[in-house]
């Protein structure tokens, strides 16, 4: 019986899947000497990666050229077939709002079916809800006729990036690592004790599935008590910001989230919809949950209301006013406007007729379902022509003090202004 668990020594990888997750993986791995296939269906992407160039924001060109002389990428998944250790990083997205959307693990799981080997290890970092890894997963795998830990191993090890982030190499970030059986946890354990510098193992794979909707639902909801805070702090009379500077200076059992125009990214907004899918299924009720992803997701109208109020009080009616957003992207210094609340105040703040307009360095345009605009530049000119500047992504690079100087009305959704000290009668803050 042999099964890659106990031939694992000197192995290679294949990764199926090169966004943020996949590519850095590739990278990792390849650092550590490791031959590394990085296989994705998009034959866009795998040309600019061929090409040495990277989509991804936290792998540059130059780092791509440095891949060790094994690595390669293709759209041909038979060139897996020979990889020992199979890495499954594929987007894994929301349907009609809060429902998981498998179809692209459960696509990856088919391609791999197609090729599986006896002796390899499947390891899927996607995000999923607990027990997609066991239950929807391994079958699909052993309709190859492959019997899991006589002919292959499985595991569910969730990505753990925080893109954008350079303060944490992928190696460097523990990973929880769980085995849809006990030789699959040892296999995939010895797999990332190669390239990693903390591994957890875990019971099983749901548990490690479990693990990853735990973190980020434990951001989520803080997120959204940070929203409910700085809502709480308006109708009080106080300072928001002020307040959670003051609150964060407690060097123990606290930890500052910020308000802002709702959660984007492919991530926060997303997990905590697979738990809160998977608890109701079980027959649970995820009372807080349901009600954080309301905070949240009402944010957009708060900020656009906001906006509606500060120009009321200057007898300027929504309806044809110039706005000039000041960031679209999901978070800082990023590019990425997948689930962006950007968007959504940019759409609100529409409807209602006003005349908007966007400067982000990293975004130069947006093309999404009924939006569709191209960035301007961020000038004194454009600031002082705006009837309302709103800051709705507080990316490092802005000139704070230019917005602060030359905006006639600033509405900030993100304390850029407030954590700089530039207060004023003419900022309102969320
Ligand atoms: N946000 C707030 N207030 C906060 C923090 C975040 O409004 O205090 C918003 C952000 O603006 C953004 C969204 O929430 O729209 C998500 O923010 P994030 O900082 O969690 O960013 P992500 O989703 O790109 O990265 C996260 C990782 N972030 C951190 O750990 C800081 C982490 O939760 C996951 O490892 C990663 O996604 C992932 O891949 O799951």
């Amino acid at each position: 019986m042999s099964t890659a668990g106990t031939a694992l020594g000197c192995w290679d990888a294949g990764v199926i899947g090169l966004g943020y997750t996949g590519l850095s993986l590739v990278v990792a791995l390849a650092h550590e000497g490791i031959p590394v296939t990085g296989f994705d269906i998009d034959p866009a992407i795998v040309e600019e990666l061929t090409a040495g160039r990277s989509h991804v924001l936290d792998v540059d060109d130059r780092e791509l050229a440095d891949l060790a002389p094994h690595t390669f990428f293709t759209t041909d998944e038979r060139a897996l077939a020979s990889r020992n250790v199979l890495f499954v990083c594929v987007p894994t997205p929301l349907r009609n709002g809060d429902e998981p959307d498998l179809s692209h693990v459960e696509d990856a799981a088919r391609l791999l079916a197609g090729v599986l080997h006896p002796g390899q290890v499947v390891i899927i970092e996607s995000t999923t809800h607990p027990g997609a890894t066991e239950e929807i997963i391994l079958p699909i795998l052993e309709r190859s006729g492959l019997v899991l830990d006589r002919d292959f191993l499985l595991a569910h090890a969730p990505e753990r990036l925080d893109p954008g982030n350079p303060s944490y190499r992928l190696g460097d970030i523990a990973r929880v690592v769980g085995g849809a059986s006990p030789a699959s946890t040892a296999a995939a354990v010895a797999v990332y004790r190669r390239f990693v510098a903390k591994v957890h193992p875990v019971a099983n794979a749901r548990t490690a599935e479990m693990a990853k909707l735990l973190e980020n639902s434990f951001r989520f909801v803080n997120i959204a008590l940070a929203n409910e805070m700085a809502d709480l702090a308006r109708h009080l009379g106080v300072d928001g910001w002020e307040v959670l500077e003051a609150a964060a200076t407690k060097p123990f059992g606290f930890l500052p989230f910020t308000p802002g125009p709702g959660v984007g990214g492919h991530c926060i907004a997303v997990d905590p919809y697979y738990l809160t899918w998977s608890a109701r299924r079980a027959g649970a009720t995820p009372a807080l949950l349901d009600l954080a992803g309301r905070v949240n997701r009402r944010m957009p109208q708060v900020v656009a209301d906001l906006v509606g109020e500060a120009l009321a009080e200057r007898a300027t009616p929504v309806e044809g006013a110039r706005i000039l957003v000041v960031g679209v992207a999901y978070k800082a210094d990023v590019a990425d406007v997948r689930n962006s609340p950007a968007l959504e105040c940019i759409r609100l703040l529409t409807g209602a007729g006003a005349d908007v307009a966007y400067a982000d360095a990293h975004v130069p345009l947006i093309r999404q379902p009924g939006l569709s605009l191209d960035a301007v530049p961020l000038t004194a000119k454009r600031l002082a022509a705006s009837d309302c500047v709103l800051v709705l992504c507080d990316h490092a690079a802005v000139n704070y003090q230019a917005v602060f100087h030359h905006g006639r009305l600033v509405v900030d959704a993100r304390g850029a202004l407030a954590r700089r000290g530039l207060r004023g009668s003419h900022v309102r803050n969320l």
